[in-house]
């Protein structure tokens, strides 16, 4: 028998490497000693420091699973477990990561030429270039496959983009854009790889969020833009092109909202032990208990079925239904309990020095992008039943 640790309750510790937990620590010294002091402020006022991704790429927190290229080359649970950390202190800090990462990384390592992977990734990996990845339009959300944004041939082998897309994290700091768009030679959606200062792309930002205030969103509009052959990456083809980063990101998303509700229960366990009413403190009523316990036993399944996908990626035997699965219950039970958490706080709840009400605010975010709660729901109805109830 061992001591039970409610922060590891059924000894994660106990099925990772060595090189996890040491990515794991490196990814929680930084986030405790370089995010942690900068989020109330950057918080408050909706301010993204570029910067963070400069120092994430120093350390080797972006781009972690490539291999190559300035990559760490880690396993998929080591990217989870950064996720957790840096989200452990916002989600707006783990969305720059992981779109970063997963989103533009990924489709340039997957679908680009060699000129473009030498051309993108170091400078991506280091941080030195930002990158966004739009797919969301204006008129296509939940239904990306009737986009507008179209892509024809020029007679020079380039190509021209018109379209805009909408609530795109970090596009108006990105200098690198991921853009998918329809080919109008063969109805096929593709990606291109657009750079900042191109003719006819502008990039307003998104101002006045009720969440995810520390991350900074914005569209993208496309009037007529030029592009060089060099910008169409080769090997995307259809739909399941973007769907394949979205799977990545939605597994990161997985671990990181866990992170999220730890802090919540960390925060909370702290006020309830010095907060007293009716001269004892709240942590001694048991419906306080009870809201502890429902927290800390959801994070610790969501950890460790995020844990098995992780594993089950690295050994090539997943499915995106998997990914479904974690990512809608993991922001789901996440939202759920930071919200039951925070009445814990009492009036203080509604200040924002204890932070539990922005995780809650953000966590209404995670269950909304990188398809919505009921989009994954219908994914895994289809999965069961074999119809797609999203469409005809
Ligand atoms: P459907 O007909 O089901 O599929 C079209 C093609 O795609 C393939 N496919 C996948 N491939 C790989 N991975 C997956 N997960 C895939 N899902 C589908 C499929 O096999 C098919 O291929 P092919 O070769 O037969 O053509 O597509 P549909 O149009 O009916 O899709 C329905 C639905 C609801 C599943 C889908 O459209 C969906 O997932 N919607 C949600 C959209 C979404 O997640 N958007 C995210 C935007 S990015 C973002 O939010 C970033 S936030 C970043 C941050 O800040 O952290
Ligand atoms: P809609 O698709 O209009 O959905 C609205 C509601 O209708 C939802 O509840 C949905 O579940 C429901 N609904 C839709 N269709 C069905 C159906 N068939 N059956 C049942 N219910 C349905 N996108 C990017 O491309 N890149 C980014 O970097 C990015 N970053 C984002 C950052 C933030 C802060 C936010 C808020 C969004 C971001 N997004 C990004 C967009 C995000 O992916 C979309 O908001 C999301 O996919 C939902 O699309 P929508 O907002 O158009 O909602």
């Amino acid at each position: 028998i061992v001591k039970f640790d409610y922060q590891d309750a059924l000894d994660l510790d106990g099925v990772l490497t060595e090189e996890e937990i040491a990515v794991r620590d490196t990814a929680r010294n930084y986030s405790r000693d370089n995010l942690q002091p900068r989020i109330l402020e950057a918080y408050r006022t909706e301010n993204f420091d570029k910067g963070i991704l400069k120092e994430m790429g120093d350390i080797g927190l972006l781009g972690s699973t490539i291999k190559g290229y300035g990559c760490a080359g880690v396993s998929s649970v080591a990217y989870g477990l950064i996720a957790r950390e840096i989200e452990r202190i916002d989600s707006g800090y783990r969305s720059a990561m992981s779109v970063q990462s997963s989103l533009v990384m990924h489709p340039i390592n997957e679908f680009g030429s060699e000129e473009q992977k030498e051309k993108f990734l170091p400078r991506l990996a280091k941080g030195e270039l930002v990158g966004c990845f739009g797919l969301t339009e204006p008129n296509h959300g939940s239904d990306p496959s009737g986009m507008e944004t179209t892509a024809v041939k020029t007679d020079n082998g380039g190509y021209v983009i018109n379209g805009s897309k909408t609530w795109i994290t970090n596009s108006p700091v990105a200098d690198v854009f991921v853009i998918w768009a329809k080919c109008k030679w063969d109805d096929k959606i593709r990606g291109f790889l657009l750079e900042r200062g191109m003719p006819g792309l502008t990039t307003p930002q998104i101002k006045n969020k009720v969440a995810l205030r520390a991350s900074v969103t914005g569209s993208i509009f496309m009037d007529s833009v030029k592009v060089g052959p060099d910008s169409l990456l080769p090997g995307s083809r259809g739909l399941s092109s973007p769907f394949s980063c979205l799977n990545n990101a939605r597994y990161g998303i997985a671990w990181g909202v866990i992170g999220s509700l730890e802090y919540c229960i960390d925060a909370t366990r702290s006020y309830a032990l010095e907060r007293h009413q009716f001269k004892r403190p709240l942590a001694s009523f048991q419906l306080v208990q009870k809201k502890l316990v429902d927290a800390m036993v959801e994070a610790t399944l969501g950890l460790h079925a995020a844990h098995r996908v992780g594993r089950l990626k690295d050994e090539g035997k997943w499915a995106p239904d998997m990914v479904s699965i974690v990512k809608r219950n993991n922001c789901g039970k996440a939202l759920h309990h930071a919200r039951a958490l925070l009445d814990v706080f009492g009036g203080n709840g509604s200040s924002d020095e204890y932070g539990v009400g922005r995780h809650a605010a953000n966590l209404q975010v995670t269950n909304t992008y990188e398809g919505t709660h009921d989009i994954h729901a219908l994914i895994l109805g289809k999965a069961i039943t074999g119809i797609p109830a999203f469409a005809n």
